[in-house]
């Protein structure tokens, strides 16, 4: 501090940091059954992803068997992968959707 005799010194500290909450990958899964209108159709309604790039990413689950649809806090992966469920159960679809926490 400034005590009047000259030096002048400048406090500083270094913030404890707060550890960042993990992120969690949504994954959607292949079967067979789910038409791939409806699996285009999920992930416009409940990811806000738009008609061609749905198209490329349920063309990618269809081939390779998985692929990641979004990454979230673990409170609104959990909410997806349940509404991705409950919608896909009520529609009487196979289609599975699961989450994993990010590395
Ligand atoms: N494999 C499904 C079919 O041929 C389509 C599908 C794509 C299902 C992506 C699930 C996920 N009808």
């Amino acid at each position: 501090d400034d005590d009047g005799d000259g030096d002048v010194s400048v406090v500083t500290k270094t913030k404890p940091k707060t550890a960042k909450p993990p992120l969690y990958k949504v994954l959607l899964l292949n079967d067979d059954y789910t038409p791939m209108e409806f699996v285009v159709l999920v992930l416009e309604r409940f990811f806000g992803i738009g008609h061609s790039h749905a198209v490329e990413i349920m063309l990618t689950v269809h081939k390779k068997g998985v692929a990641v649809v979004g990454v979230f806090s673990h409170e609104i992966a959990e909410t997806k992968v349940a509404q991705v469920m409950d919608f896909a159960r009520r529609h009487q679809h196979p289609l599975q959707c699961t989450m994993e926490k990010e590395e």
